[in-house]
């Protein structure tokens, strides 16, 4: 216990000298297969937007290639791009999600 909080302590210590941490944008991509319904109960279950808000980002990727989800530190990011992969295969949807840095 008492070497886990000095760990934790010194890993604390060492982010704030660098700033905050990286902040990676989570984006879906168009695909021609997809359906509509599915991206719009993608965008609610995994990234907690009402229909509205679901509705337009899915028209934007729709209509321009891409959009970002939400934004997030690291791990989170990446367990939404997990998230939404595995919920898209087990639909048998092509979906693709990816993360980029938000610079
Ligand atoms: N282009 C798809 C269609 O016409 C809809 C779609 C939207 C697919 C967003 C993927 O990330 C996506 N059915």
């Amino acid at each position: 216990m008492a070497t886990k909080f000095q760990e934790g302590g010194q890993l604390e210590a060492q982010r704030s000298r660098l700033g905050p941490p990286k902040m990676y944008k989570v984006v879906l991509l168009n695909d021609d297969y997809t359906p509509m319904d599915f991206v719009i109960t993608v965008l609610q279950r995994f990234f907690s937007l009402d229909t509205e808000q679901a509705t337009r980002i899915m028209l934007q990727v729709h209509n321009e290639g891409r959009g970002v989800c939400g934004v997030y530190p690291r791990d989170i990011a990446a367990t939404k791009v997990e998230q939404v992969l595995a919920f898209a295969r087990q639909h048998q949807h092509p979906l693709a999600c990816i993360m980029e840095e938000n610079e």
